[in-house]
């Protein structure tokens, strides 16, 4: 390539592009791999393989670059690989960046036109066999579980009729049922929403189709046995912006949040829209319904954490001057009264949730996050300066009191969001580990810490440490050996 990648902020620091597959055996241990742990922990973040065409780029607009540990037997292989999109192999061929903004069509090549713009660079799910590296504008990618390598872009073999589907699927562990939506479903900025569900084989189950109250962003959704949810955010698309060549979400103070809720199997009619004040929902923990009263665990920010998609009148909080609420919402199906309850659990800025997966939709106890700790120490004369989102420390929530067992990762540190790992199939819910990316700022480098995640006070007992460096990825999953198989 002949442009260099400016010296921008998205493009700084220990998230510079890092663009290196690679697979690196048997990493370097500290402590001990718990020898039960068996399994692989995926995730993706992005990767932009060639400068932006025009100035900064979003820092969501990145190729999808998917990171695979293989845990066995007390060690421990990294597999580093590409999401080989379309959009990636047309910019190798052409030695250029030939996409524009995020999610902007109107802004890319005319060469470019007429090649899918998916960057699956969001979650990566394993279902069916299949490892999805998901975004949720467009349809996944479907990958080889091992080796990483690519295999198609996957509509469940045409059933999926949808233009685009969420990065954010749930799946019931006990029937291998995976249900997911799509929004901005007949194309960009559209106010169109499909729900679907897929059996363990990949046989769709239930497709509905309905419109959005605005056509805001929907980043992910919850089940419970009877129920999902779909929490609408007040970030707003617009096409003519797009055409204009501006930016695809604007955030909008004036609209309420919208916690979308269907009976499980339900038809169009049978969608309630549950209204709480403006605030910006964000990553499930889990949900679970008792007697027609359905529970949704949630932080909520209660400002726009997405400086890139500022108001109109392109401001924006600065990061850290508002809360985010950890918020058990109730929504009561007997009750025509389409209020929503919240129920605020912890003020701590804790993001990037997982439940126990055994436990998707059930009554719960333990959700594992990553949080940013302002009363934590950082030192930036050798960490360097911090840029966008940032978080340094890990901790397990008890969501039924919202006590919190927590590790900073060090004042040179930031972590990456944690999965957890149970001990064993039946093991007792939380009885496992957590495990996340934390990266060394210091030294221009990552690990990965395994801690116990009933006992996270007590720091890692396993820390990994790795030669290169793992900018900020966004989600991942662990996927027991067992369901490899
Ligand atoms: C999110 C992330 C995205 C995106 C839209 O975390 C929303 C929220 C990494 O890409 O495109
Ligand atoms: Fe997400």
């Amino acid at each position: 390539m002949t442009t260099p990648f400016p010296k921008s902020p998205t493009f700084s620091t220990i998230d510079e592009p890092f663009r290196f597959e690679g697979d690196l055996y048997d990493l370097e241990i500290e402590g001990q791999i718990p020898p039960e742990l068996d399994g692989t922990f995926y995730s993706v973040g992005p990767d932009q393989a060639y400068p932006p065409k025009m100035g900064d780029a979003n820092p969501f607009n990145g190729d999808g670059f998917v990171r695979a540990f293989r845990i066995n037997n007390g060690f421990c292989d990294l597999k580093l690989r590409y999401v080989m999109t379309d959009r990636l192999r047309a910019e190798r061929e052409a030695r250029r960046g030939l996409f524009g903004e995020y999610r902007n069509r109107y802004t890319d090549d005319e060469s470019v036109q007429n090649v899918n713009r998916a960057v699956a660079n969001t979650n990566v799910v394993h279902h069916n066999g299949k490892l999805l590296a998901m975004k949720e504008d467009q349809n996944p990618y479907a990958l080889d579980p091992y080796t990483l390598e690519t295999l198609e872009q996957y509509t469940w073999g045409g059933q999926m009729e949808a233009t685009s589907f969420t990065a954010h699927p749930k799946i019931d562990y006990e029937t291998g049922e995976f249900i997911g939506y799509s929004y901005a479903a007949k194309g960009e900025a559209t106010d169109d929403i499909a729900i679907y569900s897929f059996d363990k084989h990949g046989n769709k189950t239930w497709e509905i189709w309905f419109k959005s109250p605005y056509p805001g962003m929907i980043h992910e959704c919850a089940i419970s046995e009877n129920y999902i949810i779909l929490p609408l955010m007040p970030q707003v698309m617009s096409d003519e912006r797009i055409r204009r060549g501006g930016i695809l979400f604007q955030w909008e103070p004036s609209l309420d949040q919208v916690y979308i809720v269907c009976p499980k199997g339900g038809d169009a009619g049978d969608v309630r829209f549950f209204h709480a004040p403006n605030a910006m929902p964000g990553h499930v923990v889990n949900a679970f319904d008792d007697n027609g009263k359905l529970y949704l665990d949630l932080p909520v920010a209660l400002d726009n954490v997405f400086w890139f998609f500022p108001d109109k009148d392109g401001k924006f909080p600065p990061p850290g001057s508002f809360g985010t609420e950890v918020t058990r919402w109730c929504f009561d199906m007997n009750d025509k009264n389409s209020q929503a309850s919240p129920n605020v659990i912890s003020t701590m800025a804790a993001e990037f949730p997982h439940c126990d997966d055994r436990y998707v939709g059930k009554p719960y106890k333990y959700g594992f996050m990553q949080a940013s700790d302002p009363t934590q120490p950082y030192n930036p004369e050798r960490a360097g300066p911090i840029m966008g989102f940032f978080f340094n420390t890990f901790l397990t929530m008890d969501m039924s009191t919202g006590k919190a067992d927590t590790w900073f990762c060090g004042d040179t540190s930031s972590t990456q969001e944690p999965v957890f790992a149970p001990k064993s199939a039946n093991a007792p819910e939380g009885d496992g580990y957590v495990l996340g990316i934390v990266n060394r700022r210091d030294e221009n480098r990552s690990d990965l810490a395994i801690l116990d995640a009933m006992n996270m006070s007590e720091g890692p007992v396993a820390n990994i440490k790795l030669p290169v460096r793992l900018k900020y990825g966004i989600h991942g999953n662990w996927v027991p050996a067992s369901a490899l198989a």
